[in-house]
């Protein structure tokens, strides 16, 4: 894409993200939660990134040619949790995204359903923390439509992805991947629930039939496998708290590039 139409439409979502960063910014720093990170030294690598690149830039985008023409799968490449392979063999027919917690309306959307909302495609360079990148593109339902679907509850502060893999194969759900973002990032342009690689439907390696794409953050932020969305007002009733399966072994929750 030229810098110049890349300008253009930086211009606008940042006009567009205006109003809402000025509500979502004020009930995000009366947070409980945000407040113990702005606390903490990730809080301060999250306010310094904040002060430097505002919330609503786009990630950059690439052209077709620029696409890897063997994109990594990690970590979890082919989920054997009954439930997902019984899903899977019935090619997905049965799949309904589940949105519930903190909103008005719980949802349960099929692919079709998903599939007839807002969409957005983008071509984007995926950087794991292990070292690689590569560069695909990615198709899906934005995520700020299924949220204004659902409706979002005022105390909502976190939207939480919850994974049909586990990636520590536990007897308890304690092995089992999860994510979350803030709602900067969960209203981002760019934060869409892809269903599309490529232009071919999502394959099992890379999250089949839905993953999250969140391209301002680092690869293990964007859950693979994603069967339900939750929105809630604070991480520390999840896992062991840190809001997500690496971030409950080490990672930094806030893993902004
Ligand atoms: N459900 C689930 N999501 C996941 C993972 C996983 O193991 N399970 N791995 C994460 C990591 S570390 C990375 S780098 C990316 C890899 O996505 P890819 O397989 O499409 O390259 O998925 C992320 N999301
Ligand atoms: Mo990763």
């Amino acid at each position: 894409m030229s810098s110049i139409h890349r300008r253009g439409w930086l211009t606008g979502a940042a006009a567009s993200a205006a109003g809402f960063m000025l509500t979502a910014c004020d009930r995000l720093t009366q947070s409980a939660g945000v407040q113990a990170a702005l606390a903490s030294a990730e809080g301060l690598t999250q306010r310094t990134q904040r002060a430097l690149i505002p919330r609503a830039a786009l990630a950059p985008e690439f052209g077709p040619e620029d696409i890897s023409p063997d994109f990594r799968a990690n970590g979890t490449r082919n989920p054997q949790d009954p439930a997902y392979v019984a899903l899977r063999d019935s090619g997905f027919a049965g799949y309904r995204l589940v949105v519930d917690g903190l909103v008005d309306r719980p949802l349960g959307l099929s692919l079709a359903e998903l599939r007839a909302l807002p969409a957005r495609s983008q071509i984007t360079r995926h950087d794991c923390v292990e070292g690689w990148s590569s560069i695909g593109k990615w198709t899906g339902a934005r995520l700020s439509a299924v949220l204004q679907s659902a409706g979002l509850k005022a105390e909502a502060r976190f939207i939480v992805f919850h994974c049909a893999d586990k990636l520590e194969p536990t007897a308890d759900e304690s092995g089992r991947y999860y994510e979350s973002i803030d709602l900067d990032d969960a209203f981002h342009e760019q934060t869409i629930l892809a269903y599309d690689m490529n232009d071919a439907p999502l394959p099992v390696p890379h999250g089949a039939p839905v993953r999250l794409r969140v391209e301002r953050q680092l690869g293990y932020k964007h859950a693979k496998y994603v069967m339900r969305i939750e929105a809630v007002d604070s991480l520390s009733g999840l896992g062991r708290g840190k809001g997500g399966f690496w971030e409950d072994r080490g990672y930094e929750w806030y893993a902004g590039i």
